[in-house]
């Protein structure tokens, strides 16, 4: 690995100016506009008003900066007719904002203290704001990584999405098990926002395509809509570090369309019509709550289209407008990065405006599509694969799927026949649709087929991409298939949740190091010495102490800050393993009943994951634990020496609680099955040890942090591969390891549920009867003996620091401005353009 300059680091005069440095705004300045949005914004005053309206004064004083700033960017990226990419996701996990905005102005200081001397407490009012939780989990989260990066490295970026009412649900326990209530983020209003009504698209949906001949013989296809739904633009302005540009998220929230309603509404049917806003509304009610499970619901569809459609339509406004009629340069302005299938309907969208709106052939409408579009691959999972009923798609969007068959037909017999010729095998497959029963559009080979790049988002997984699941699409295009390893950004994820540790980076390396994380590797040299360790390690001690403090307001349980932190957070599933977790714990607790001294370190284990509300397993296996812990938490004959916390409606602004107090970071999904993973990258930063299997990004955490850095376990991919192939069969496993048998009989009894024997039986029987898809068994002995070694290592407090300090010195890579200057360089081909 490499070895840094010798510490500690001088701090050097670098080009870069801190944010601190640059807006000078003074803490009085700060305090003075603080209180006049107090009296103007809120219509309160210093004296009457609560947290939440502090807050918003806050957040509207803070916008002064930050707005002009947007207009100054957009000004700047629309006089030097910059290219630019246009991110569409139907997920931004965005989570806070207030002290992410702060930090990267860099008024994250000046605030705290405008704040303290007008006697509020800034924590508490930070704390006041609610996650923007557009998003399930690592998909959406990177999103946000990326729109962050995007700004911070001066690109020219729009990230679209949907402007969801009700995003993720927020998640209660009731004796246990997962009860799903609303999310309602903006009930009460959202400072971040603005809305554009200068920008109000109108989107057709249903209906028929009626074919007719123009005066020269041409065919031409006209679409004839059964609704028009209006498109209404939010835009949340994306703070980069340094906060020269600030970019926008733009969210689009679907309404009535006051054209489609007057008919109606003049016939006397005032009432009708309202029914029919409120269809048009639903579109954008709801984050649909699914994980890695395609659902072919209608609404989820309808979704999809809308907010394609009305981005694409942005998209062609803002060319116009510098580019007029001229479509020549449409593929040099804009690139349009698909993230995974969910927005691939975009693809039909830009080829139905390019033919039947300006009236471009084919060939030129659809060079153009393949210019444009490029696609992002998340997931190998065969639930997660998007495909649509050809009978739904007709009925909501004919002319796109007239579309989409001439795309497929020319694929087919162009291409594909060239470089298959005769082979109707690979016909079958490659194909747009699926023939069968119920015939289906697979989305992701519409995908692949419309556009110029395909990545997968971390090394294995891009191999996979070209191995398992598009082996053919490579062999014929074998330039497309590339890959972008995740990266997290270091702003949200070390500066501002663990404040105290980058203080102490701070002191050793350059101050640029939120940007040029590289520079971290100034305390590599510093693992081995003693005073740096005991500061590191009481910094991780204090994080907690913080944490200790969070689980106890939230579930009343106490923990001991002495205790290994164990810390396991992600989406629930089972490809994830948290039941391989349980087992190990229920192993852990068994051995000590029989062995009061066993030997291990006092342990905390933490989850935080949400199942997906129709996910039946993993709402068993939430219950599982919950019960678990129960018993566990309770029994005075292990001393506390084990402890098991859930902690309830894990979302971004817990994820920053818990992150920077880990001590042992669980990766353990079953090899193959994780594409990267991004919550070990922030783990592993905040200087918590990995145990984990060699899958997505954890092998590459590996290969940075050092092998002794990290603790691997399990089968490998191919290991799995071949146990699958031999016949894999869980009992095997049940009977020949005693302590594994006695614990999955466990479940069985009523132990963890008095009175009520069989009530987690069903995540025995998953593990067994069901045949044991992740293959939990077969990993178990070698996950109890990596857990082993954290505990003997754990023991070894300077080894342990050293650890942890060597994982937060070396995780450079995983900075997410990394990866989108990987997409810069290899997809994108953008170039920065400065705001003055
Ligand atoms: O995307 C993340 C990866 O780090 C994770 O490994 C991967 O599991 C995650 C359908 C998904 N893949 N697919 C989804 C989300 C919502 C949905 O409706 C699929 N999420 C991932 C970032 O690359």
């Amino acid at each position: 690995k490499t070895t840094s300059r010798k510490s500690p680091a001088k701090k050097t005069d670098n080009v870069f100016v801190d944010p601190k440095e640059k807006f000078n705004v003074t803490t009085a300045e700060l305090k003075d506009m603080i209180v006049k949005h107090l009296h103007v914004t809120q219509g309160t005053d210093e004296n009457k008003a609560n947290e939440k309206a502090w807050f918003n004064a806050t957040a509207a004083a803070i916008n002064e900066v930050i707005f002009e700033r947007v207009t100054k960017t957009q000004k700047t990226h629309f006089g030097q007719d910059t290219r630019a990419v246009h991110y569409l996701s139907l997920e931004f996990l965005m989570g806070r904002l207030l002290k992410n905005n702060l930090c990267n102005i860099g008024l994250m200081e000046k605030a705290s203290e405008a704040l303290s001397e007008l006697n509020q407490d800034f924590n508490a009012i930070a704390e006041e704001e609610p996650d923007l939780a557009l998003g399930n989990g690592g998909l959406g989260r990177l999103a946000a990584c990326f729109i962050d990066s995007l700004a911070t490295l001066q690109l020219p970026a729009i990230g679209y999405g949907i402007h969801y009412e009700h995003g993720l649900f927020h998640q209660t326990f009731q004796n246990g098990r997962q009860v799903e209530r609303p999310d309602s983020w903006r009930e009460y209003g959202n400072p971040w926002e603005i809305c554009r009504p200068e920008s109000v698209q109108e989107i057709p949906v249903y209906g028929y395509v009626e074919t007719k001949y123009d005066d020269e013989g041409k065919m031409v296809k006209e679409w004839h809509p059964g609704r028009i739904i209006k498109g209404v633009p939010w835009d949340v302005p994306i703070v980069g570090y340094g906060a020269n540009t600030v970019n926008v998220l733009r969210l689009w929230e679907s309404r009535a369309s006051d054209f489609f309603n007057w008919d109606v509404f003049n016939a006397g049917g005032y009432l009708d019509s309202q029914v029919e806003n409120v269809q048009a509304e639903t579109i954008s009610k709801v984050l649909y709550p699914n994980d890695e499970t395609a659902q072919g619901k209608e609404l989820r569809l309808i979704q999809q289209y809308f907010f394609c459609a009305c981005s694409i339509k942005d998209i062609i406004r803002r060319y116009k407008r510098a580019h007029g009629n001229d479509w020549s340069k449409f593929v040099d302005q804009v690139v349009v990065q698909l993230n995974d299938t969910h927005p691939v309907v975009a693809i039909p969208e830009l080829m139905r405006i390019l033919m039947d709106r300006v009236g471009m052939e084919w060939d030129q409408a659809w060079d153009i599509c393949q210019g444009v579009f490029a696609y992002t691959n998340h997931t190998l999972l065969p639930e997660a694969l998007e495909k649509w009923s050809v009978a739904l798609f007709e009925k909501v969007l004919p002319r796109h799927l007239e579309i989409i068959y001439e795309i497929n037909s020319r694929f087919l017999n162009g291409i594909c026949e060239q470089a298959f010729p005769g082979d109707d095998a690979v016909k079958a497959k490659l194909s747009i649709i699926e023939e069968g029963r119920q015939k289906m559009v697979r989305m992701g080979n519409l995908a692949v087929i419309g556009s110029f790049k395909v990545n997968g988002v971390a090394q294995i997984h891009s191999a996979l991409v070209k191995s398992d699941l598009f082996p053919e699409f490579n062999q014929i295009w074998q330039d497309k298939f590339t890959n972008v390893t995740n990266g997290v950004t270091p702003r949200r994820w070390l500066k501002s949740c663990n404040p105290s540790l980058s203080a102490l980076i701070d002191e050793y390396a350059d101050v640029d190091w939120p940007v040029n994380q590289d520079k971290i590797r100034a305390i590599e040299d510093l693992a081995e010495d003693a005073k740096f360790q005991k500061r590191y390690m009481d910094i991780k001690h204090q994080n907690k102490v913080e944490l200790a403090k969070v689980i106890k307001e939230l579930t009343d349980i106490d923990v001991d800050p002495t205790a290994l932190f164990d810390i396991q957070i992600k989406r629930l599933h089972e490809y994830k393993r948290q039941q391989l977790n349980l087992i190990h714990i229920m192993a852990l607790y068994r051995r000590l009943l029989q062995n009061p001294d066993y030997d291990m370190p006092k342990r905390v284990f933490i989850f935080g994951a949400k199942a997906a509300p129709g996910y039946y397993l993993a709402k068993e296996i939430i219950y599982a634990i919950n019960k678990v812990a129960d018993r566990v938490n309770n029994d005075s004959r292990i001393k506390d020496k084990l402890k098991v916390v859930f902690l309830p409606n894990y979302r971004v602004s817990l994820a920053e609680k818990m992150i920077p107090a880990a001590d042992v970071s669980e990766q353990i999904s079953t090899a193959g099955k994780e594409a990267s993973g991004t919550g070990n990258m922030k783990l592993a930063l905040n200087g918590a040890v990995t145990v984990g299997t060699l899958d997505g990004a954890n092998i590459e955490i590996a290969e940075e942090a050092g092998e002794d850095n990290v603790v691997i376990f399990g089968l490998t991919v191919d290991g799995v591969k071949q146990l699958r192939a031999e016949g894999y069969n869980p009992w095997d496993y049940y009977y020949s390891n005693e302590e594994l048998k006695a614990v999955l009989d466990w479940f069985d009894t009523d132990y963890f549920t008095p009175g009520k024997p069989g009530e987690l039986s069903e995540v025995k029987r998953s593990l067994l009867d069901n045949g044991d898809h992740y293959l939990c068994l077969a990993d178990f002995a070698s996950y109890s003996d990596a857990q082993k070694k954290i505990d003997q290592l754990y023991k070894d407090k300077k080894t342990w620091a050293k650890m942890a300090i060597l994982n937060t010195a070396r995780m450079a890579k995983f900075n997410s401005d990394r990866s989108i200057q990987d997409y810069v360089d290899n997809i994108w081909k953008l170039e920065p353009a400065k705001v003055s």
